[in-house]
């Protein structure tokens, strides 16, 4: 019997091939001669969609079908990464697609290059929320992860002169071919204007709301595969447009630039994604667009549900929504007012569901990144909202002074409104109010949640408290990204480690194998050699992949303490200087991250870096025993080149303030061995790994308060430490900024006068780590082992751990799998 593969389907590589050669004709419109890379991209995009098209129906079919529950995750960021390689192995084809594209006369990698990646987040919460997408696919757990169609996402960092610049990601302009516009599942939202009760026929009491003006929001959807499954998520992203019922012909005549203003009004709320990670102030955009997508998400899930034959008072068991921060917590009272003001639910029972139905999760400990909206601003915006924020929170008093009865403090430092000063609406109380689990991204981080930032709410609701500990997606964080160790892997234990991770343990029986080690240590130094090659090709900078590779990749943040990493080099340099016959072990510093536009001191510290480079680099004394790299435009792509080539993670945070972190978990699988504080998943990945294969420094977060209440002052470890004050007093003197001592006196003023993040205080400690992971590197049988380990022991922080606690302790759901029909 002949069999004939469909195009479309087919994976024989003749029929990728044909497929390929199809697409670029009938989509692209183009011919080989003609057809330039990204054309080939487009064509190969198609040709991977389509196969990825079936499973994604089917699965939409079942779900439908079975009436599933849905988990419906709220994020206002997605850091997705490039999809073509990243489908490829999903769906796993790469091998046929490499030889259908090499048949072809085309190259898989250059094609893989080619895809500009979406980059709708800032860093960890939105790259959580896609790891989190990945393995809720791959669990075969049915959801759908809502947010915002960006079309500016992440801005593109250049480096001028040492400094950032920021340039617009637009990413949308040659095309998008992973996503799919459904107009007909449009929504509209409405904005301002104000409230009006009346009664109905019943003689019910009832508010309807008269918006100034509406905003209509178009579905984008974007598949998200899982790994070997036939589960195909869908990621929803809404794009706001003009509603046609506010069309300038037919109700503002006489009146066209008003019209025009509400149609740009309307065009520019989904424009671009604030690159801020932590609150700004009084951004009423911000506000709209947070609005937009959760209205737009809960009315489609309200759709979803009648359109099943249900009424909504089930509407808890048949969606779990998870609140990605306070970002989407406006959803508290949006639900409230769909059930009460259009579906006409009673309070208390709306009441009930809404509580069910949100999760709510935390990601940080700071108090002054809590958002918090200017109640004017609020009430202009969302009337009705804030009527039903008030009365959800004279409820909410009212049990508060139950338990706790004439005690006005409590009162006051509980309630959804701020009225200490300036009143503003409190988000994270919405959020704990009316959700019935809240979470933390890590142990230590759960347990601060309960004595600092949300003590009260503890205090009076307990049960509600729960930790998730943060995961990441070996798909994406190794198969993809570090294929010569997958193989390696793979080659000892077997592939069932992608799917379990804990399997990796299996590793931990070959530690005593030579061969073993060697061939380790031989795909370490591949992947620092292509990396090596980046980086020359890039800045012109050679860098040996002999060196210690000791790499900090993050957002910039005094917090995070990039500058402490930079004065460890500053002290090495002046050592060198001091006795240039010093035996160091070689070490290439790698740096890479945004800093938010507006945030002065964090584009002081990427300049600094930057100008130290540029001596420690080119001083001839120093040779080949240091080097200082700043990679620009660090994104997810450039992240999959880094975290497989380090040797040396840094994670460096003041202990108490980084919620978690989720670079330092691909560090470690990526078998990097970690430089870190006890902060956030550090503390948790130091106990899988071994305080032995782990580089414990600083201060705790209980001795930083000790150390606070006796009063910290920063000058005593500056005047008591003499390389720390040279390492100071060498940026003060301009030898790093051709003279000009003022330039970084901004940042040495702050560390001298203040040391918010304890960098001084820390100094000591770390560069005494950093001596012992110095002597550690010498011995590179003994480091191999380490680092073996460290990827052995990584299950537990498999994106994939964390998916099923959230779906047992939060959502209640289970695996629904997804059978391919012919
Ligand atoms: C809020 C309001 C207005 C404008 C911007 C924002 C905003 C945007 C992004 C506030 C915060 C963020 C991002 C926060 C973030 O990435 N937090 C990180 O989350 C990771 C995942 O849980 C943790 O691992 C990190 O520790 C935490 O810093």
């Amino acid at each position: 019997q002949i069999q004939i593969e469909d195009d479309r389907t087919g994976l024989s590589i003749e029929t990728l091939r044909r497929a390929i050669a199809d697409n670029l004709f009938y989509i692209q419109g183009k011919f080989p001669a003609i057809a330039t890379k990204h054309d080939y991209y487009m064509a190969l995009a198609y040709t991977v969609r389509d196969r990825l098209l079936h499973r994604w129906l089917n699965t939409l079919e079942v779900y439908l079908k079975q009436d599933v529950k849905l988990v419906c995750y709220l994020s206002a960021e997605y850091l997705v990464g490039p999809h073509l390689v990243n489908n490829l192995i999903n769906l796993g084809i790469y091998e046929q697609i490499r030889q259908a594209v090499e048949e072809s006369g085309l190259n898989l990698q250059q094609l893989i290059n080619t895809e500009e990646e979406p980059g709708l987040g800032n860093g960890g919460l939105g790259r959580l929320a896609s790891c989190y997408m990945d393995s809720l696919a791959s669990l075969e757990i049915p959801a759908i992860g809502y947010g915002i169609r960006y079309e500016f996402g992440i801005f593109d960092q250049e480096i001028k002169d040492g400094w950032q610049v920021e340039i617009t990601d637009k990413w949308l302009q040659d095309g998008n071919p992973w996503e799919i516009a459904r107009p007909e599942a449009a929504v509209s939202v409405k904005f301002g204007g104000h409230t009006e009760s009346y009664l109905d026929d019943q003689g019910n009491y009832r508010v309807r709301w008269l918006p100034e003006y509406i905003v209509k929001g178009i579905p984008y959807d974007t598949p998200i595969l899982g790994y070997k499954v036939n589960t195909a998520n869908s990621m929803r992203l809404w794009t706001s447009e003009a509603c046609e019922s506010f069309d300038f012909q037919r109700f503002n005549v006489g009146d066209y630039y008003g019209a025009v203003d509400r149609k740009v009004f309307s065009e520019n709320l989904t424009k671009v994604l604030y690159p801020n990670d932590e609150p700004i102030k009084g951004k009423e955009l911000r506000l709209q667009q947070q609005y937009f997508f959760v209205s737009c998400s809960l009315q489609d899930m309200i759709r979803i549900h009648l359109n099943e034959g249900n009424t909504l008072d089930n509407f808890a068991e048949k969606f779990a929504v998870q609140l990605n921060d306070t970002h989407p917590s406006i959803g508290v009272a949006e639900l409230m007012r769909l059930l009460i003001d259009v579906h006409y639910y009673p309070w208390e029972k709306a009441w009930e569901i809404t509580e069910k139905t949100f999760g709510f999760t935390n990601h940080t400990l700071l108090p002054e990144a809590l958002e918090r909206w200017p109640l004017g601003l609020f009430g202009h915006l969302l009337p009705r909202h804030l009527e039903i924020i008030y009365e959800i929170n004279k409820r909410f008093l009212d049990q508060v002074r139950l338990k706790y009865p004439g005690n006005n403090e409590k009162l006051s430092s509980l309630s959804l409104i701020d009225e200490r000063g300036d009143k503003y609406v409190r988000m994270a109380h919405l959020a704990c109010v009316g959700s019935h689990k809240i979470n933390g991204v890590a142990q230590l981080h759960s347990e601060l949640l309960k004595k600092t930032l949300l003590k009260d709410f503890y205090e009076l609701l307990p049960e509600k408290f729960t930790n998730v500990t943060n995961g990441v997606t070996p798909r994406r964080w190794m198969v993809v990204s570090n294929p010569e160790l997958s193989q390696l892997i793979s080659s000892k234990i077997g592939e069932n480690w992608i799917k379990n991770l804990d399997e990796l343990r299996k590793l931990e029986g070959f530690i005593d194998d030579g061969g073993f080690r060697q061939q380790w240590r031989e795909v370490k130094r591949k992947v620092k050699q292509d990396l090596a090659q980046y980086i020359h090709d890039k800045l012109g900078i050679i860098v040996s992949p002999d060196s210690l590779f000791d790499v900090q990749v993050k957002r910039l943040h005094e917090y995070k303490r990039q500058h402490l990493n930079v004065l460890h080099i500053i002290t090495l340099y002046n050592r060198i200087k001091q006795n240039p016959n010093l035996d160091i072990t070689p070490r290439t510093f790698i740096f890479g991250g945004k800093a938010a536009p507006g945030y002065h001191q964090a584009k002081l510290i990427i300049k600094l870096i930057n100008s130290v480079g540029d001596i420690v680099n080119h001083d001839p004394e120093i040779g080949e025993r240091l080097k200082v790299v700043f990679l620009p435009d660090y994104n997810v792509t450039l992240g999959q080149r880094v975290y497989p080539a380090a040797d040396l993670s840094e994670q460096i945070s003041t202990a108490g303030k980084e919620a978690s972190g989720t670079g330092n978990m691909k560090f470690s699988l990526n078998g990097a061995l970690t430089i870190g504080t006890f902060d956030g998943a550090n503390i948790e990945i130091r106990e899988e790994v071994g305080e032995e294969n782990f580089f414990l420094f600083g201060l705790k977060t209980e001795e930083i308060d000790q150390l606070r209440a006796q009063g910290y002052n920063p000058q005593d470890y500056y005047n008591s430490n003499p390389e720390l004050k040279a390492a100071i007093d060498l940026i003060n003197s301009g030898f790093f900024s051709h003279g000009d001592g003022g330039l970084f006196q901004l940042l040495i003023n702050s560390l001298l006068y203040l040391d918010h993040y304890l960098l001084f205080a820390d100094y000591q400690s770390y560069l005494d780590c950093q001596e012992r992971v110095s002597q550690a590197y010498k011995d590179q049988e003994h480091w191999t082992r380490m680092s073996i380990l460290n990827t052995a022991r990584m299950g537990k922080f498999s994106s994939d751990r964390s998916i099923r606690e959230y779906c047992d302790k939060i959502w209640n759901t289970s695996p629904v799998p997804i059978q391919m029909k012919d």
